[in-house]
């Protein structure tokens, strides 16, 4: 592959670009009208306009982006996350038109795209699945009676969903029968396809995942877990390596049962296999994305891996460079999801213009972006601006760079969640890393950010006043108000 053709826009278009040109493979950027001025499309060697702003008019185009394929001549594409990434259909005619799909096979994805077909494959190597049943329900009263079996509280889940869509927890037998209808309808809607199971519903999980990578050779490697335990309603906010609750051998066996996962469809590429651990360390499986994940930064910091050339390497049919035990965790790495969104009002997107955007440097922080300063965010796509990762020795030093590059962090002319990242990065249970997946919900109330920026303003203005009292002491009022709005501006209006 001398040229590929990114499928994706934002800095994941960007970040995917950048290993290619390392390995010397030129680059084809698609863009719909609202970027024809984007970063992606600057950086790549040739740039293809693919349709209008709205994501099903463009980026979600699988034809136009084939046919862009051949008019450039790029060999392979890159799909990066979301859009058409774990799309089945259209790995197939990426494949039918000649061209490789940088990723697993239409049948890998086809597997895991379904929870149900992605637990029966799993089940063929004993991976640790939470009691539930092995099959759609399909009778109601049979599916109450399992239900009773396994003990409420339960969960219903739709096949077709994931990333917690169509998901219905049921505390009671009594409330069974209603919620099964809901979900099936909420299903059918959803995804057309009204498929529902049911699961022991674990209350307190730590959401932890597995990176693994396959080549076409037989060879699966894992590269540990990320925890990914900070989200908020199933968006994540926060993701880490390693997880400070796996001990080394914890960390082994949930590897192998990733690996197994993995080898259970034949997977070859990048892939995350996402697991729940329960207060008792048992550990379960959930479902795999058969993508590069948005959180990927984080385990390249502590293995040195760059997961999007091994990608490349696999999909160029080279074996895997490394073997299991040349892989090692170096240190620790964090992530914060810079969104245009404003904690303060229920995380509304607030999308706009980048008036201000200079981004944090120096040791140990590395920024995935795809916006420079003046440009607006637009309305069309997710209102991710930027991943803010931190690399340090241990923890501590990680969360120290992540506060410290919060601080230098300057945007305005948008609300943004970088002062929700620092109060969740100063938070005891966050620090002790006692939490689980309801940290948000159990311990955000916006007044945390009044309360953290009039505590710095209030640092600010004393510092201040005591310079200015030196020269002005004769004033009566002393007007620190510039001064005290550009503190504030650093974090959010
Ligand atoms: C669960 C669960 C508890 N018990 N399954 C949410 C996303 C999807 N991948 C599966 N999810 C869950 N499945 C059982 N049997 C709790 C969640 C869950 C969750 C999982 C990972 C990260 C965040 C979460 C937030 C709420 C619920």
């Amino acid at each position: 592959m001398e040229k590929i053709l990114i499928a994706n826009r934002g800095e994941i278009a960007l970040r995917v670009m950048r290993s290619a040109r390392e390995m010397g493979i030129k680059t084809v950027a698609v863009f719909s009208e609202a970027d024809r001025n984007a970063l992606h499309v600057r950086y790549a060697d040739e740039a293809v306009c693919i349709g209008p702003a709205p994501s099903a008019q463009s980026y979600l185009l699988g034809e136009k982006i084939i046919d862009a394929c051949l008019k450039t001549g790029a060999q392979g594409i890159h799909p990066g996350y979301g859009f058409l990434s774990e799309n089945a259909a259209f790995a197939r005619q990426v494949k039918a038109a000649g061209l490789i799909l940088i990723g697993p096979s239409p049948e890998a994805m086809e597997i895991m795209g379904n929870k149900l077909s992605a637990k029966a494959a799993a089940l063929t190597y004993n991976i640790p699945m939470v009691p539930g049943t092995e099959e759609a329900v399909t009778d109601i009263d049979e599916a109450q009676n399992r239900a009773i079996e396994i003990g409420f509280p339960i969960l219903i889940k739709a096949a077709a969903g994931g990333g917690g869509k169509g998901m219905r927890i049921v505390e009671k037998a009594s409330d069974f029968i209603e919620q099964m209808d809901l979900a099936v309808s909420e299903a059918t809607s959803a995804f057309g396809d009204g498929s529902v199971f049911i699961e022991r519903y674990v209350s307190s999980p730590r959401h932890i995942e597995i990176q693994v990578l396959g080549d076409n050779y037989g060879n699966i490697v894992h590269l540990f877990e990320r925890d990914c335990s900070v989200q908020r309603r199933h968006q994540k906010v926060i993701e880490e390596a390693p997880s400070s609750v796996l001990s080394e051998e914890l960390r082994q066996k949930m590897g192998e049962s990733a690996v197994n996962a993995a080898r259970s469809c034949n997977y070859t590429g990048a892939g995350t296999v996402e697991f729940i651990l329960d207060e008792n360390l048992d550990f379960f499986f959930l479902e795999m994305n058969t993508r590069l994940q948005v959180e990927h930064p984080v385990t390249e910091m502590i293995t040195g891996i760059d997961l999007v050339k091994e990608q490349i390497r696999v999909a160029r049919g080279e074996p895997l460079s490394f073997t299991q035990s040349d892989l090692k965790i170096q240190g620790h790495a964090i992530e914060l999801r810079v969104y245009a969104e404003d904690p303060a009002n229920n995380f509304l997107p607030d999308i706009g213009n980048l008036q201000t955007y200079i981004t944090p440097k120096g040791p140990g922080i590395r920024v995935d972006d795809g916006f420079e300063q003046g440009m607006d965010i637009p309305i069309y796509y997710d209102p991710m601006i930027a991943k803010l990762v931190s690399y340090g020795k241990d923890r501590t030093e990680a969360i120290e760079r992540m506060i410290r590059a919060i601080d230098e962090y300057q945007i305005t002319g948008i609300q943004t969640t970088l002062g929700f990242g620092k109060f969740i990065m100063q938070h005891e249970a966050f620090i002790s890393g006692n939490f689980d997946t309801h940290f948000v919900s159990k311990y955000f109330v916006p007044e945390h950010l009044l309360i953290q920026e009039d505590e710095e303003e209030a640092m600010v203005a004393a510092l201040i006043g005591a310079t200015f009292m030196e020269s002005y002491s004769n004033t009566k009022s002393i007007n620190i108000n510039p001064v005290h709005s550009q503190w504030k501006n650093n974090r959010k209006e």
